[in-house]
């Protein structure tokens, strides 16, 4: 029996739940896996017994002493970190994990418009949207960042893998749901480096594994 559990909201809708899922399941970190409905009469309710800021994602993690309960998810990002030292969830290099660590807390903190406008829909492919309201400011920053990730540290991994930081990383994480609404959301004009992230992202079967957990909650 693993002794973390992840609590997590609808796979179509929560954005912040798919973080640290696709992490753990990312880094072969074994957990036990909670589901919350979000939007019933009863979510409050359920949200509020399971949760102290009773939003998900919230992972507990019993230890022979206690129980360590994090609820939120860069903050379970870098319990898991920590947990996991040899698993390098941030960059190994101190240069890139600190650029990792800025560009995760611009996620965390920033892109209010585009979270506004365009709700994670993991199952939608076809919305096309308007981007008014501040949303190309944001896809043009984000657009930014993972070119400038890619070609300063990624290209430079010697993984040679596609992700911001070469191998996949707490950063990949935080951006995870943004592939998902730029999927929805788009097609978009993105330069090559960010449609290139966008594929990789896309191809990973944990992408994938999230999205038939989707279907399966959705009876899609
Ligand atoms: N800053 C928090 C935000 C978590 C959050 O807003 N979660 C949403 C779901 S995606 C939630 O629990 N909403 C409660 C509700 O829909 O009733 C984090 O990073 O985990």
């Amino acid at each position: 029996m693993t002794d973390l559990t992840l609590t997590i909201g609808d796979k179509n809708l929560s954005s912040w739940s798919l973080r640290p899922w696709i992490l753990m399941k990312q880094a072969g970190i074994p957990f036990a896996e909670k589901n919350i409905r979000l939007d019933q009469p009863e979510t409050r309710k359920v949200l509020a017994e399971t949760s102290p800021s009773g939003l998900v994602p919230f992972l507990a993690h019993t230890t022979d002493s206690d129980e360590i309960r994090i609820w939120d998810s860069l903050a379970i990002a870098e319990y898991l970190n920590e947990l996991y030292p040899e698993k390098q969830l941030w960059p190994a290099d101190i240069k890139a994990r600190a650029h990792a660590r800025a560009v995760s807390a611009e996620m965390h903190s920033g892109f209010g418009a585009m979270r506004a406008v365009w709700p994670m829909q993991f199952l939608r492919q076809d919305l096309k949207h308007l981007t008014s309201g501040g949303v190309q400011r944001d896809i043009d920053r984000i657009a930014q960042i993972w070119g400038e990730c890619r070609t300063k540290f990624g290209a430079k991994h010697e993984s040679g893998g596609p992700f911001l930081f070469g191998v996949f990383s707490i950063a990949d994480a935080m951006y995870a749901p943004v592939v998902s609404r730029f999927t929805t959301y788009g097609p978009l004009e993105l330069s090559a480096d960010a449609a290139a992230y966008i594929e990789a992202m896309s191809a990973l079967p944990t992408m994938k594994e999230w999205g038939d957990g989707a279907k399966m909650q959705t009876g899609s």
